[in-house]
């Protein structure tokens, strides 16, 4: 396997933090051993946890006022790669990396699969774009794609997606991810019940030509790029599509796009006990925004969710729903902000997993309250980073992936390998 940091290094790094790792982790061995819970298994499911990376969030992300360009970034989808194998090296928490058709579009998908294979990374879902209009395309999406009120722009932004799937067949990817911008911005301007009909019509096509082994995850947003309604706006619209549409259609929760305070995990509760819940795009925010690193805000709604996921997995061992982060990186190195967020999220995922669910499962029926919340809270306030580095560093990975990658002078490497497209304007979003 081809490695980008060098084996070495990265071993003389782990060896300083190593004495201190296993003292950490004894003591926390011993803590949770008081509590019944056994570490050893406990790390065994943290070493199995896996996000995978979007291929846009390598790249310097931006706002609607302007783009700072990043040191170094990378300038195509092989270089994207390059840049997703040293996040797995470090983190050993994301295998796979979530392709965006046509911006990753290889001319040779044979090439690009054997690029991923000697890094050992996969490819997760592959993701449509038809909320932009590409260069030589007969129909705009200025006023829509899957929802158009025109049967020849709805057409075209289908081929796009039955497109994305034949081309994520050749890279052994197994889903499709559908968001579309479709909406209005004004009282009036759409019918919602023909946009939604039309949506619901084109997307049936797209898993009409899904291979057996897909599934097609739907993903609502409440606002964005249309201000005044979206098609699949929030979960009940996401939920009657993936219904009306076919058992392998499910939703897609992107953390970011709610109202604020929604509660997210509920919506996780309601849609996986109706077999609808599909996957997730992990990130945080703060306000209407949807791209802040995960767990940067809000750590506490990301445990809640891993809690319901955990609670769900209880009860049925198989579940499996597809883990993505989906974020901007603006004002940090998008190889750092991505190593600590898929770390954020594996940590809400590893305190789940010390819930005492029996004990919450009384004081629910008991009615009591304040046990009950201070039993999440238990293990919610637990420090478990020793289970986070132990993982890392028994898998191959580094105790501590950003002071590692710092060290590395991988980003200085890339400065000097990868200068920058002069043609490239400084604006717009990712
Ligand atoms: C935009 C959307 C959405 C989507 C992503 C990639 O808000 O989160 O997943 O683009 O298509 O950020
Ligand atoms: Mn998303
Ligand atoms: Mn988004």
């Amino acid at each position: 396997m081809t490695q980008l940091i060098d084996q070495n290094f990265l071993q003389e790094h782990n060896t300083k933090q190593e004495s201190a790792l296993t003292s950490d982790y004894n003591a926390l061995a011993e803590k949770l051993d008081r509590s019944g819970f056994n570490i050893d298994s406990i790390l065994a499911q943290a070493k199995q946890f896996a996000v995978a990376v979007p291929s846009w969030g390598v790249g310097t992300g931006g706002t609607r006022f302007a783009r700072f360009p990043g040191k170094g970034e990378p300038r195509n989808i092989f270089e994207k790669l390059d840049d997703c194998s040293v996040i797995q090296q470090l983190s050993q928490a994301t295998p796979t990396v979530s392709l965006h058709i046509p911006w990753d579009k290889p001319k040779d998908p044979n090439e690009l699969r054997q690029y991923a294979e000697q890094y050992d990374l996969r490819f997760d879902a592959m993701n449509s774009n038809t909320f932009q209009d590409q260069i030589g395309q007969e129909e705009s999406y200025k006023f829509g794609s899957l929802a158009h009120s025109s049967k020849a722009a709805r057409d075209q932004a289908i081929a796009h997606n039955i497109e994305v799937v034949e081309l994520g067949e050749k890279l052994g990817s197994k889903a499709l991810t559908v968001w579309v911008g479709d909406g209005s911005n004004f009282p009036g301007q759409q019918h919602f019940k023909n946009s939604f009909t039309h949506y619901l019509e084109s997307i049936k096509e797209i898993y009409n030509s899904l291979p057996d082994d897909w599934n097609m995850l739907l993903e609502h947003k409440i606002f964005e790029p249309a201000f005044y309604s979206t098609v699949i706006q929030d979960w009940g619209s996401s939920y009657l599509a993936a219904k009306e549409t076919g058992e392998r259609c499910l939703s897609l929760v992107d953390l970011g796009h709610h109202a604020p305070n929604v509660n997210i995990e509920m919506i996780v509760s309601r849609l996986a006990q109706f077999g609808k819940l599909g996957g997730f795009h992990f990130n945080d925010s703060k306000y209407g925004d949807d791209d802040l690193d995960s767990g940067s805000i809000n750590p506490y709604q990301l445990f809640l969710i891993f809690n319901e996921l955990t609670d769900i997995r209880s009860q049925d061992t198989t579940y499996n729903p597809f883990y993505m982060l989906d974020q901007s990186h603006n004002v940090t190195d998008p190889i750092e902000s991505l190593m600590y967020s898929a770390a954020e999220v594996q940590r809400a995922f590893v305190k789940s997993l010390l819930v005492d669910r029996e004990a919450l499962t009384n004081h629910q029926n008991t009615n009591d309250a304040m046990m009950a919340q201070a039993t999440l809270k238990q293990a919610y306030n637990l420090d478990i980073e020793p289970i986070l580095q132990m993982a890392r560093l028994q898998e191959g990975g580094a105790i501590s992936p950003v002071a590692c990658y710092r060290a590395s002078q991988y980003r200085q490497t890339c400065d000097k390998n990868r200068p920058a497209d002069p043609n490239k304007t400084g604006s717009g979003i990712v």
